[in-house]
């Protein structure tokens, strides 16, 4: 059996390994986990990944979770172009560095504004206070302002001019609040030009594939109720 990646492009971690395996050609069998029917919650997706979370790798007999670490396995194990990881020791070093950094900050808040904005109240059901929801908003605001001023400042990616895994993985990220109708690009010239780059990049077909199921998250129907029950308690440890 050759690489075999679980995916739900719902997930911004899934899409940011989707749209890499795609763009460097690597060969992979897709194994579609729908979060929002706890599929990952199921006896078998357990046996894969007792975490209980997506994405993952399998190859052969070899299981990886962790979308930092499965793009760089795939960068190591397949002749990708040095941009996306570069051999340069400082280039290499402001990946890890965006890498290390985005996990508790930029992630994290741009997944709190999809779910306060959109799929607590549209897909679970549970209305969001107004405060919670500026306090999210404001910390997504000073995120975005960090990510201009002590990342990207004057460059064309995060790393120099050349496109690589943070630049991937931020942009995956900010769809998010952008499948929330978040204005995150309004006002911020430099991030708007960055945004053009990195779909180009990566291909603006491809980028616009793996985002079609985020920029359609305010459709998502409400869950069932035994999918609710089951979802609820890991939703809210994720976005706390
Ligand atoms: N640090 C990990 C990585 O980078 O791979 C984080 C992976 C992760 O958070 N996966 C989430 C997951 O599988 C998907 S992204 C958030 C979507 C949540 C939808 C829940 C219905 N979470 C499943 C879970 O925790 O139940």
């Amino acid at each position: 059996m050759g690489l075999e990646l679980y995916l739900d492009l719902l997930s911004q971690p899934c899409r940011a390994v989707y749209i890499f395996a795609k763009r460097n050609g690597i060969p992979f069998e897709l194994r579609p986990v729908d979060l929002r029917k706890g599929e990952h919650l199921s006896q078998g997706f357990v046996q894969v990944n007792p975490l209980k979370m997506v994405p993952v790798l399998k190859d052969g007999d070899f299981v990886l979770t962790e979308s930092v670490a499965i793009l760089l396995y795939l960068t190591r194990k397949y002749k990708v172009p040095d941009h996306w990881y570069p051999q340069d020791l400082q280039a290499r070093a402001r990946v890890d560095e965006y890498l290390a950094w985005q996990h508790t900050t930029l992630r994290r808040n741009c997944l709190r504004s999809l779910w306060h904005k959109v799929m607590l109240p549209v897909f679970l059901g549970e209305p969001v206070s107004p405060e919670t929801l500026a306090a999210t908003l404001a910390d997504l605001e000073a995120t975005l302002q960090l990510l201009e001023d002590k990342f990207l400042q004057d460059q064309a990616f995060i790393a120099g001019s050349h496109v690589s895994l943070a630049d991937l993985v931020a942009l995956t990220e900010l769809m998010h609040p952008v499948g929330a109708g978040c204005p995150v690009f309004e006002g911020r010239p430099k991030l708007a030009t960055w945004r053009q780059h990195v779909e180009a990049a990566v291909g603006e077909g491809l980028f616009r594939e793996a985002h079609e199921i985020i920029l359609k998250a305010k459709d998502s129907p409400p869950a069932l109720p035994a999918v609710k029950q089951k979802l609820m308690p890991r939703v809210l440890a994720m976005i706390r």
